[in-house]
């Protein structure tokens, strides 16, 4: 099919990619498009020389803590939406949330991802942000990991007290950048400020991660305008997980969309984005899926989630948690039998620092410039 739409080589196209060079918004569709067993899995390969060149065979670990899944939002795609009776919710105090980063921290994850909805709860009691950020800083602190925070939108103030603290990572997904499709999936959700608040974090010198659902509608085109999106951005780690519908929401009869669009995602952002991080997430497939998504060219595994904590993922609520299969014991082999291995604290620590001190040195141009 890409064939009689496109002009191009696939060949070439790969070969621009290995050697680093720009690939056109056409060529990024072009290989959006790819069908063909074959093809596939030319493009498969490039990704993974590429994770190669800049990763070698060392993957990282995210821990993940979705502490409240209560929500003031109504996300069209999501169980955790405001309105939805049919999802069991938590909200886990500072000492659980305390006691599970710590044992995520034994475990040897790299870093620990704090996670919540858009919790009612912070938003309105007056400074209600503040228990928040020093919560966050004692795990940072406690466990000597970096710290991501999935917040969804914050007040501008709580962004400035976590760069403060020196959090490392702030992650909030567009879903898309088709802003009619954005005002269908998050409804009564600003598309400016959502993506606002990550031009915010990095020029606070925070990492950031963009990411992006698929089989929510988008179309090719809205995917590699995604990916110029985070490129504009220059995000340090973007992601894609396949839609998983949701019972109870209004998307609950929407297909989840096959397998391969995902994968094949994966390996594009690859090729544009050979040096940046890359997750393949339990939560879509759990255990069964990761092998696949390290295949496409991956190069961390997120949710990583401790059983029996009554901690749920997020599009699949329950999926290997309990079993005790989403942690690092149980990842291990399923690397190995892929020729790949975990990295270490330590090297996750090197990417991370190198990263913000390069942030710290654009913001310093940026400044002289302005
Ligand atoms: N409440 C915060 C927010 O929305 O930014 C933090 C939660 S965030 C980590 C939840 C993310 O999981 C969404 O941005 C979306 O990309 C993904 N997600 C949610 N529901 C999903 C579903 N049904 N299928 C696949 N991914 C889903
Ligand atoms: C994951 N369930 O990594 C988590 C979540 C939030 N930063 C990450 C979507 O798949
Ligand atoms: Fe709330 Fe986040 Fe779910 Fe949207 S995706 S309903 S903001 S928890």
């Amino acid at each position: 099919m890409a064939k009689t739409i496109f002009s191009f080589k696939l060949e070439d196209v790969l070969k621009k990619a290995y050697d680093r060079r720009c690939l056109s918004k056409e060529e990024t569709i072009f290989l959006l498009s790819l069908e063909e067993e074959e093809e596939t899995n030319q493009l498969f390969h490039v990704a993974r020389s590429l994770r190669q060149r800049y990763f070698g065979d060392k993957i990282f670990l995210y821990g993940f803590i979705y502490f409240s899944t209560y929500c003031r939002n109504q996300c069209a795609f999501c169980i955790y939406r405001a309105p939805n009776k049919l999802c069991q919710r938590h909200r886990k105090t500072e000492n659980e949330i305390m006691e599970i980063a710590r044992r995520l921290a034994e475990s040897g994850v790299h870093l620990i991802d704090l996670t919540m909805g858009e919790d009612p709860l912070y938003y309105l009691q007056d400074n209600g942000f503040k228990s928040l950020v020093e919560l966050i800083g004692r795990v940072k602190a406690e466990t000597g990991l970096p710290v991501m925070v999935s917040p969804g939108v914050v007040p501008k103030q709580v962004l400035v007290a976590l760069a403060d603290i020196d959090i490392d990572w702030y992650a909030c997904y567009q879903e898309t950048h088709n802003r009619q499709l954005f005002r269908c999936l998050r409804p009564n959700q600003s598309y400016d400020s959502r993506l606002e608040e990550k031009y915010l974090a990095r020029e606070l010198g925070l990492l950031v991660e963009e990411g992006i659902l698929a089989g929510v509608g988008e179309s090719r085109i809205d995917v590699a305008a995604s990916m110029q999106a985070m490129r504009d951005l220059g995000a340090h780690q973007m992601r894609v997980m396949s839609f998983i519908p949701q019972r109870g929401s209004p998307m609950s009869g929407w297909p989840s969309p096959p397998r391969i669009y995902e994968m094949i995602i994966i390996a594009v952002l690859r090729l544009l984005f050979p040096d940046r991080l890359i997750p393949a997430s339990l939560d879509i497939d759990g255990v069964e899926g990761l092998q696949e998504r390290l295949k496409a060219g991956a190069n961390v595994v997120t949710s990583l989630i401790p059983a029996h904590m009554g901690l749920a993922g997020v599009a699949q609520a329950s999926l290997d948690i309990d079993g005790g299969y989403r942690s690092v014991k149980g990842v291990l082999p399923l690397l190995e039998g892929v020729g790949l291995r975990a990295a270490t604290v330590e090297d996750y620590g090197h990417w991370i620092h190198r990263e913000k001190d390069e942030l710290v040195k654009q913001e310093i141009c940026n400044g002289i410039q302005k």
